[in-house]
């Protein structure tokens, strides 16, 4: 008889955003436990998730051959049979090939799961890459509902992604601001930091519509109504501006606040429109010293005077070649259009108390530095770059950028790019999907939303989307308008998915790969994000088991495909060891050094702050938008339509903007990820499913009992696209008027008897088959998921 193994791994688990470090067990071969490793520096705990990895690993419903469909598209039974990797491969080269050929490269549309809720951040910038190797500009991830506000529309105030890629520094915060974030459904890495930042006394303040997570603990909550969180941060601007509680040391010199705005044509002052005009592109303030007005070169970030003397209020009658105008500062701008947000009319909008919006506004002063991070609340509306905007400008008056405790650009392991923006041509760029509706939106970064796909497939608008090659992406439950979704995906000429199990999705393709799970392959990851030595730990993560069946990982998948279609000139002849070998050159890490450290290294790196005032040669660094400085006012998007100064908008389908719907539909819906499930997945792993079988809606007891409803009755969640059902739970913390959904739900649990439902059936389960991508938001297309409206009556 052999001796019985047990062996501990020391890996981390992907499966979340949160990455946390692990050590598996492996027993007599078999992976049998997850547990923390808090020598790691994101292993102070696992989640129920991860303690379910075993599960989910050796579930008996994961994809272990590659598969083609023989029936029809639309048949009930897609008639799948089992193929080599030698053919699936080779059909998915030659379709991709064909297709390009035929229609162009952008034709074929690449789509991944989004790295926060699966393991694709392992070969997410190789997906990538292998999309601008093969010339098409259009990827469809999900970053209109779950990254355009942290990363990109940050950029439009700051140049850089504010908090995404900034880090909030729970360490050394003084005081931290979550909203629209619930780190401890969602981010445990994120939740425990908080609460021993808490604990050392750090103060708290939690912007959600619900008293949930760490709202518990913290000093102010402010229970705003979805969708007008940009009301609520303008009256924080409008409080803080009116006591003084800014710095205004930060504020001149590196923020737009001194430039001049012309009161005449709402633009900001150019030197050219001097009577005595200077360079055109530069800008123009108030020398309050001189009594004139003072040129600014975006190229130095700077003014010729010293940045005390520059106004920011009042107003300025300056000579121009048109005549005498009179100008003001942006913060004088600011200040006035944010003067009627008093505390009550901020009150009236959004529902958060005067009182606690005044005492968390001395808060967010007087404790600072200040750390925030935002997300999913604030991410699914159709006034998400706006709300954005707004919390971005009153973080830049606290002057925590960038400073210790503040958001933090955390020093990174130096690497070699690998997500080869130099091998796509410009021109192809300009044709991603979107471009032309929203220009400065997701296209401009080769981000299509699910709507613009749809779209494309459809009515060919811009023009045919043919092909489809997604790792992952569960896109017909993921986006609102499941069933526009499932005939956009049927329309399309060839759809290759890979994934680990079955999904709607995949239920579409003509060709599934099997996916192997983060457990069984082995993965490079540089820098975990959420500290300085979090981000300077590099992980060659090793295979605690063998991969079941036929599984390939992503990576794998990637680089075979990448040489049939071709391309192995630009993947190392398929080659993943030589690809990992070139990205980790700058690091001086070898593969080997690595390998021999499971656990993974901690590069020694100092932080560094407030890079912006660093010298980057001559002049300061400055931040990378036009003018090098932080944007309160953003000509960028005033140049294209949209308000210059951040602007509260009522969400476009509410109670108030739609009282045509507000009879029918008189209740606001949001929603909120579920703690046992990642986002679509895991319904059918019996030891996540048991606890919560079946979907559920929060609502207000007052709201229940009005309608007859107890917790745990079945309820009908009317929206004005259709009717689905779940379970309430009773919720005490929210506004009656406000309900919490949950999407995701479809898939049983054969373990649990519980059967697969139909996502397109009227009153189904699926969230997203009544819920809509448009009215979107203007310049991201982002879909209002999160500020819908609803009744809810008993089944
Ligand atoms: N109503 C509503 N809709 C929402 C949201 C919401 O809050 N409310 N949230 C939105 C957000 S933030 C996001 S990110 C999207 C998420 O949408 P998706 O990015 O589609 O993510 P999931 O729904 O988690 O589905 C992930 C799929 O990828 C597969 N998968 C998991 N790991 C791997 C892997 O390593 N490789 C491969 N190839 N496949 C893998 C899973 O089996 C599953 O089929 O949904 C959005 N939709
Ligand atoms: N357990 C678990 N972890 C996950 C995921 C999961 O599905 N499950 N998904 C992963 C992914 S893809 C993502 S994007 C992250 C997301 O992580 P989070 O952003 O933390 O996700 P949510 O819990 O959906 O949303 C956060 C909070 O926003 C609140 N909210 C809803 N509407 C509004 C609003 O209009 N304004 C404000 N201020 N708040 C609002 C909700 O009540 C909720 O408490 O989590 C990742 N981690
Ligand atoms: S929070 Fe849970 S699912 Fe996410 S990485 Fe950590 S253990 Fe894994
Ligand atoms: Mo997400």
């Amino acid at each position: 008889m052999t001796e019985h193994e047990v062996r501990q791994v020391p890996t981390f688990c992907a499966l979340c955003v949160s990455r946390c470090g692990a050590t598996a067990t492996v027993e007599d071969g078999l992976f049998t436990a997850l547990g923390p490793d808090p020598a790691h520096p994101t292993g102070q705990a696992v989640c129920v998730k991860g303690k379910a990895a075993p599960a989910i690993v050796a579930h008996h419903e994961r994809l272990l051959h590659p598969m083609k469909r023989t029936a029809p598209k639309g048949a009930a039974d897609p008639g799948w049979v089992r193929i080599s990797w030698d053919e699936a491969l080779d059909t998915v080269a030659e379709r991709l090939t064909g297709i390009a050929a035929e229609s162009g490269p952008e034709a074929v549309v690449f789509a991944s799961a989004s790295p926060s809720t699966s393991a694709l951040s392992d070969s997410v910038d190789w997906i990538i890459r292998l999309r601008r190797a093969f010339g098409s500009p259009n990827f469809t991830n999900a970053m209109e509902l779950c990254g355009w506000g942290r990363h990109l529309a940050s950029t439009y105030t700051y140049g850089a992604p504010v908090p995404g890629g900034y880090m909030p520094d729970l360490a050394h915060a003084g005081c931290i601001l979550y909203w629209g974030y619930n780190p401890s459904v969602s981010r445990l890495v994120h939740a425990t930091a908080t609460v021993q930042a808490v604990n050392r006394g750090a103060r708290l303040v939690v912007v959600d519509p619900r008293r949930v997570g760490l709202a518990a603990k913290a000093d102010h909550w402010l229970r705003v109504r979805p969708g007008t969180d940009a009301a609520l941060a303008l009256g924080l601007v409008h409080v803080m501006l009116g006591r003084g509680w800014y710095d205004e040391a930060f504020v001149r010199r590196w923020t737009d606040a001194p430039l001049l705005v012309r009161t005449d044509t709402g633009r900001l002052l150019r030197a050219d429109d001097l009577a005595e005009p200077g360079p055109s592109g530069q800008r123009v303030a108030w020398d309050e010293v001189a009594g004139a007005p003072v040129l600014h070169d975006p190229a130095t970030r700077g003014c010729a005077v010293a940045p005390e003397r520059l106004a920011l209020d009042g107003r300025y009658d300056v000579a121009l070649r048109d005549g005498v105008v009179p100008c003001r500062p942006v913060l004088a701008e600011l200040r006035a259009h944010c003067e009627d947000l008093t505390p009550a009319a901020t009150a009236d909008l959004t529902g958060v108390p005067a009182e606690d919006l005044e005492r968390a506004a001395e808060t967010l002063w007087t404790s600072r530095p200040l750390a925030f991070y935002t997300w999913s609340g604030l991410e699914q509306h159709s006034t998400t770059t706006q709300t954005i905007r707004a919390i971005n400008v009153l973080y830049a008056l606290t002057g925590s950028l960038d400073t210790p405790g503040g958001n933090v650009l955390f020093t990174a392991v130096p690497t070699a790019p690998i997500d080869g923006m130099e091998l796509i041509d410009p021109a192809q760029r300009a044709k991603a999907i979107g471009l032309d509706d929203r220009p400065l939106g997701p296209a401009r970064f080769e981000f299509v939303t699910g709507e613009d796909l749809y779209t494309a497939a459809l009515e060919s608008r811009p023009y045919r989307a043919r092909a489809l090659i997604d790792f992952g992406a569960n896109l017909v439950m993921a986006h609102g308008d499941s069933a526009r979704g499932r005939d956009a995906l049927t329309s399309l000429d060839f759809f290759v998915h890979a994934d680990l199990f079955m999904s709607p999705t995949a239920a579409l393709a003509d060709i599934v790969l099997p996916v192997a799970s983060p457990f069984e392959s082995e993965a490079l990851r540089v820098g975990f994000e959420v500290s300085q030595e979090a981000q300077a730990h590099v992980q060659l993560r090793q295979p605690v088991v063998p991969p079941r069946g036929e599984a390939w990982s992503d990576l794998q998948i990637v680089f075979a495909l990448a040489v049939r279609l071709g391309l192995g000139e630009h993947f190392w002849d398929g080659d993943l060891e030589a690809a990992w070998r070139h990205q980790l050159g700058p690091s001086g890490l070898t593969l080997e050094q690595l390998r021999a450290e499971p656990r993974g290294i901690t590069v020694p790196l100092p932080t560094r702050h407030e890079k912006h005032a660093e010298s980057d040669g001559d002049h300061p660094r400055g931040f990378r938008t036009p003018s090098g400085l932080v944007e309160i006012w953003s000509e960028t998007l005033q140049d294209h339509g949209q308000p210059a100064l951040p602007t509260f908008i009522e969400p476009a389908v509410s109670p108030r903007s739609r009282p045509d719907l507000a009879e029918r539909f008189p209740l606001v819906l949001t929603c909120a990820k579920a703690q046992r499930f990642c986002e679509t997945q895991y319904r059918q792993v019996a030891e996540l499913r048991s606890a919560v079988p079946d979907p559920l809606v929060e609502l207000h007891p007052e709201a229940a009992s009005a309608r007859g409803v107890a917790a745990g009755d079945w309820v009908r969640i009317d929206t004005p696209l259709g009717s689905v059902r779940a379970r309430a739970k009773l919720n005490a913390s929210l506004d009656p008027d406000v309900v919490c959904g949950q999407h995701g739900w479809s898939q049983g649990c054969a373990d649990l008897d519980i059967p697969d439902q139909d996502p397109y059936a009227a009153d189904g389960v699926n969230l997203n088959l009544v819920l809509s991508q448009t009215p979107s938001d203007p310049v991201s297309g982002s879909s209002p998921l999160r500020s819908s409206v609803c009744q809810i009556s008993r089944c």
